[in-house]
């Protein structure tokens, strides 16, 4: 069986929810999680193959499908790993329920990781602190959320996030949760940390040294954190944490379409420039006063603990041909 016949046997969600991820309709760590764990259910249940080998390597093309999508946040190969890893079963209705449950696992799980993350960040919010944002974090905002419902009150000073302004969509749902927001450009975010009690950000992966890999600008904003004495935490649930970098690895960082930083048009008025877009930065964890996960918090350097207890030594790739 070549992965070539198991990628002619992907039903058309696995496509929809691979492009949807690539254009950044579906966006953000855990949900980029959350839907591929679901197009591989989609993949299960809409498939007619009836040969169990045959299954497989359509699961695993679908999970290759989605993989290629965007490289840096880690739960996106994690919630694969996850559903993939779960597949056993002699014949294809096995294979199929195997599927289907561990897919509806995760998903749960999901869910449930925020809500306990969100407790443990909570703890480190103050009633009536100002809390700097940045880009949108789901995991972040269960902080806030949390806090909330311990009945603190809190204001949020959120930035804006050039170039995809994500910082719009985080406006938007503190609003919903009745968070008083104030809205900076994210040159102004130096200026600001004077008024912040607390930076609260999400991460896209998470290295064994305990580097935050999450939207471009957050070490930036770490480093005047620092020099500014505003505590900064990264909100981040266990499938964050990158099983690769206990290898050495280094985490791919995305580059994004150059028309996202200027339109074409004023790009030509203004001559032969050279444009850049990486969508993504590395904060040392030196910079980074803790990592809230949903088995608690964490200094930077510290992480690894977690991991080894997580991974082991390493990361198996499922989806890989045989
Ligand atoms: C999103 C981003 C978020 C993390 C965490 O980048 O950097 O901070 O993904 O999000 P993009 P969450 O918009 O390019 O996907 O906490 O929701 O997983």
């Amino acid at each position: 069986m070549t992965d070539d016949r198991g990628a002619a046997d992907l039903v058309p969600a696995v496509e929809d929810t691979a492009e949807s991820i690539a254009s950044m309709e579906i966006r953000g760590a855990a949900t980029i999680a959350g839907a591929a764990a679901e197009a591989l259910a989609e993949q299960a249940r809409g498939t007619d193959v009836d040969d169990p080998a045959r299954f497989r390597a359509t699961m695993r093309a679908a999970a290759r499908r989605l993989h290629e999508t965007r490289p840096t946040a880690v739960s996106l190969p994690n919630a694969l790993r996850y559903v993939l890893q779960r597949m056993e079963g002699e014949d294809v209705e096995a294979l199929r329920r195997r599927v289907v449950r561990a897919s509806a696992r995760f998903t749960r799980r999901l869910g449930e990781a925020r809500d306990r993350l969100g407790e443990v960040g909570a703890n480190r919010l103050q009633d009536g602190d100002v809390v700097m944002t940045h880009c949108h974090s789901t995991d972040a905002l269960a902080c806030i959320e949390a806090a909330l419902d311990q009945g603190k009150s809190l204001s949020a000073i959120v930035k804006e996030t050039r170039p995809r302004k994500q910082g719009h969509i985080t406006a938007e749902a503190l609003r919903e949760l009745d968070v008083p927001v104030t809205l900076i450009v994210d040159s102004a975010a130096r200026r600001y940390l004077d008024e912040a009690d607390h930076v609260l950000v999400g991460a896209d992966s998470i290295a064994a040294d305990g580097s935050v890999i999450n939207k471009i600008g957050t070490s930036g904003l770490a480093v005047n954190a620092r020099e500014r004495g505003v505590p900064i935490m990264t909100a981040a649930q266990t499938i964050k944490l990158h099983p690769e970098t206990l290898t050495g690895h280094t985490v791919e960082i995305e580059t994004r379409d150059e028309d996202e930083v200027i339109d074409p048009e004023t790009r030509a008025g203004i001559g032969d420039i050279a444009v850049e877009n990486p969508a993504f930065d590395v904060t040392p964890p030196r910079y980074m006063d803790a990592i809230v996960t949903e088995s608690g918090q964490f200094p930077p350097e510290s992480i690894v603990t977690l991991m080894r207890e997580l991974f082991g030594d390493g990361a198996q790739t499922p989806w890989a041909e045989p």
